[in-house]
């Protein structure tokens, strides 16, 4: 602290921007979100080892989002004399913002590199000739120039179609016939694939896939690289331009239409909970790399300081001051709890960052019931309501009223109790977000909100 305060006072232009942040795990949230926007590298201060630990499972997240994250003092023994020396700490810091989790040990340093001739001719070969290819993408969105070399690849060769494992970005345009959606530990397409290229993507849910070669590279480069070696290879030319190759193309349009329609189908089906449209039709807005950061591994609690942290790299790639994109979250009730909004919420005040959070109240943890009632389907949950499997979360809490306790009132909070309702409120919402207003609107989902679940059946 005494360095902070001799760095405001007598290094005024070089010193960083410190916010002030009231838990830790918001606080990595919004280095990590900035870090993964911006590209700039952020510092967290944690208190030695309670901080750490409080940290908690946005370590994990960032880890698995392939955010660049150093851990200065986790292994004490071994990092303190590694860094502590201070000979090689420019060394280890520039180190630590290559895309490597850096621990302890040393790791070798990445830097973007392209893919080796062979590689280039290799994969090029297979995937022309390959009677059913499929691409399998994660993270690659993160790199925004990725996606457009990824269509240029795709559109040049028919019926070749793209997977998202939604690692956290968006890595391929949903409205392209070649996107088969995302597919989180399954995909009819994965067993019948005689050709799967897997990029930037963790893959350990895939039990069919046994890699023949792994390349570390750029992802950008690579495309441009198998998009500009396929097209300058004369053997390749007929091969794509046949009819064959035409049908398979068109097949794969066909198909993607088809899939269309059936979701617009499920979608009027009222009474088919598990049809998984709300997803897929938000989904179909995102074709621009940056429209969607997700979280990317299991740990809750991250989603109200990923969008402080969004919010504040937004601004900053602007003008820094308030003008960035519109910042909306989307928000489960329980995953609302987690996120600390108290925290949360007061730093948006102290720092203008306005955003609008959707709280999504069904009253409980749902998710928690679906994946009983996948392991016992007919078990003993069937008999009984929420509050017996003690995931009710009535009475409820004002979502939006802790939120606007938190900013001090410097809030617009609603509640949405009926479709009418929601209709009147989402403008005014959105109305008072782009005002530069911090905005919470509760949305109470109807079908959690009947008496039943209020009396045990027990
Ligand atoms: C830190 C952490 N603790 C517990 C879990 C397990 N978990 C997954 S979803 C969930 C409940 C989510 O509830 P809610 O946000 O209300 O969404 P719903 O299930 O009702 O759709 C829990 C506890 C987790 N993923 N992360
Ligand atoms: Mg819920």
């Amino acid at each position: 602290m005494e360095a902070i305060v001799y760095g405001k006072k007598f290094k005024k232009d070089q010193f960083p921007k410190i916010i002030t942040c009231p838990h830790e795990m918001v606080a990595l949230l919004i280095a990590d979100r900035f870090t993964r926007l911006t590209g700039k590298p952020q510092a967290v201060i944690v208190h030695v080892n309670v901080g750490t630990q409080a940290l908690g499972c946005v370590v994990h997240n960032t880890s698995a989002a392939y955010c660049p994250y150093m851990h200065w003092l986790q292994d004490a023994k071994k990092q303190r004399q590694i860094i502590r020396t201070r000979k090689n700490i420019k060394q280890m810091i520039s180190r630590a913002m290559q895309p490597v989790y850096l621990t302890a040990g040393r790791e070798k340093a990445i830097s973007p590199t392209a893919l080796l001739e062979n590689g280039v001719e290799m994969i090029a070969t297979l995937l022309v000739h390959a009677q059913r290819p499929l691409i399998i993408v994660g993270h690659s969105g993160r790199d925004h120039q990725a996606l457009p070399a990824l269509v240029d690849l795709v559109d040049m060769m028919p019926g070749l179609r793209v997977l998202d494992c939604l690692g956290s970005d968006v890595s391929f345009s949903f409205t392209h016939p070649a996107f088969l959606g995302l597919g989180i530990g399954a995909h009819k397409a994965i067993p019948t694939a005689d050709f799967i290229l897997v990029v930037h993507a963790a893959v350990p849910w895939i039990p069919y896939i046994n890699a023949s070669k792994t390349y570390r590279t750029d992802t950008t480069t690579a495309f441009r690289q198998l998009q500009s070696y396929i097209a300058s290879n004369k053997g390749f030319t007929p091969i794509l331009a046949s009819a064959e190759y035409l049908n398979r193309g068109a097949a794969t349009k066909n198909a993607y239409h088809k899939r269309l329609a059936a979701l617009a189908l499920a979608a009027t089906d009222l009474k088919n909970l598990l049809a998984l449209i709300n997803s897929y039709y938000l989904g179909r807005c995102l074709h621009t790399p940056g429209h969607l950061v997700n979280c990317s591994a299991g740990g809750l609690g991250w989603s109200g300081g990923a969008t402080l942290g969004v919010k504040l790299a937004s601004d900053y790639l602007i003008d820094g001051n308030s003008k960035g994109k519109f910042i909306c979250e989307i928000v489960g009730n329980r995953t609302y709890i987690f996120d600390a909004p108290e925290t949360v919420y007061w730093i948006a005040r102290q720092y203008y960052l306005a955003t609008l959070t959707i709280v999504l109240s069904n009253n409980k943890w749902n998710v928690s019931r679906n994946s009983l009632e996948l392991v016992y389907p007919a078990g003993l949950e069937l008999q009984v309501n929420n509050l017996n499997l003690n995931i009710s979360f009535s009475p409820t809490p004002d979502y939006a009223g802790i939120a606007k306790a938190a900013a001090g009132h410097h809030a617009w909070a609603g509640v949405a109790g009926n479709t009418e309702q929601f209709e009147q409120l989402l403008p005014q919402a959105v109305e008072s977000m782009k005002k530069g207003v911090l905005t919470v609107l509760k949305i109470r989902l109807s079908k959690s909100w009947q008496a039943a679940e209020l009396v045990s059946q027990l």
